[in-house]
């Protein structure tokens, strides 16, 4: 079924220049995801940027500068950082995401509208050597160049690039359509790679979508925040079977303080899980379930007596433990 549903998608890309993709922010069948969507259980960890240049056409003006790396790490908040013409990014996170139903994940950019467009290529690796394009789509017209301040981006005629929505909404990516590949472990993907379209319509810079049209977006952007403006990666499914994962959730959950008197937290439950607080008689005093989040879960423990418990945590696989001290001055 799947395969059908991308040759089908694929037919109805290759073939038609007229394709009509998902519409900006507000409109019907719109697919952008605000960053406050519950369906986010995590956000890249680790940024490494290779900056590009401030007008590829020009590289005496140097590289871009604006931003850090990590202003890409954690939740979407419209800070940024500049990659430049065909400058790139890798990111990583804790727990390898996953080809689960639909989308996997989402880029954010920092278009202040829904015209005001500069897209990026997203690649996945499993390996952090081998990486794969999403077969990215561009019927934008490709003989007036689109100009730095032109506000003449249409998303519906742009799929599986990055930058497609405005500022705090992602674009979404779903692994499926990923073309299969031996080098490549879709329930395994732990590195993300953005490149920069230089946006040119020059085929001496242009970047190029699957279709073999070169990519229009605003060039020359000859400024410091020039090229893509990476904000974060939304994470929706991750991997929570392979056994990196369970050694790597089980680091991650943390009880806190220890030792306690009053109330304790518990952070970093990337998966549902049951957790109980059981006395050293074996004897529960309490169970809960608690959803995935990265927010600290708080539990009043200000009646149990001093004593040492242990905080159970188990879900459809594992279980494991994490030793705690209640202690009543
Ligand atoms: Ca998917
Ligand atoms: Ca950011």
């Amino acid at each position: 079924m799947k395969k059908i549903q991308i040759l089908i998608l694929f037919l109805l890309f290759h073939f038609s220049g007229f394709a009509q993709f998902p519409g900006g922010v507000g409109t019907t069948g719109t697919t952008a995801i605000h960053k406050d969507s519950s369906i986010f259980i995590a956000w890249a960890t680790q940024c490494t940027v290779t900056r590009g240049y401030v007008d590829i056409s020009n590289t005496a003006l140097g590289t871009v500068t604006f931003g850090k790396d990590s202003f890409a790490l954690g939740k979407a908040d419209n800070k940024v950082v500049s990659l430049g013409d065909r400058g790139s990014a890798v990111l990583s996170f804790d727990l390898p995401i996953k080809d689960g139903p639909g989308f996997d994940f989402a880029v954010f950019e920092n278009a202040f509208n829904d015209t005001f467009l500069e897209l990026a290529i997203v690649e996945v690796s499993s390996d952090g050597i081998n990486y794969f394009r999403f077969p990215a789509y561009s019927n934008t017209q490709t003989t007036t160049q689109i100009g730095p301040f032109d506000n003449t981006g249409d998303p519906t005629k742009i799929h599986n690039l990055a930058g497609k929505y405005r500022v705090l909404y992602g674009t979404p990516f779903d692994l499926a359509e990923i073309p299969d590949n031996p080098l490549l472990d879709k329930n395994n993907i732990r590195y993300i790679k953005i490149i920069d379209v230089v946006g040119s319509i020059n085929p001496t810079y242009a970047t190029y979508d699957v279709q073999n049209n070169p990519i229009n977006d605003p060039y020359p952007t000859a400024f410091a925040t020039g090229g893509f403006d990476l904000d974060a990666i939304g994470v929706i499914h991750v991997n929570t079977q392979s056994n990196i994962t369970n050694i790597l959730l089980q680091n991650r959950i943390a009880v806190y303080p220890n030792p306690c008197s009053d109330e304790i937290f518990i952070k970093n439950v990337s998966i549902q899980s049951n957790i109980q607080i059981i006395d050293n008689t074996g004897k529960t005093h309490f169970t809960a379930i608690i959803q995935p989040t990265f927010e600290p879960f708080r539990i009043d423990v200000s009646w149990l007596p001093s004593n040492m418990y242990m905080v159970i945590f188990q879900d459809k696989e594992k279980r494991f433990m994490r030793m705690v001290k209640i202690f009543k001055v």
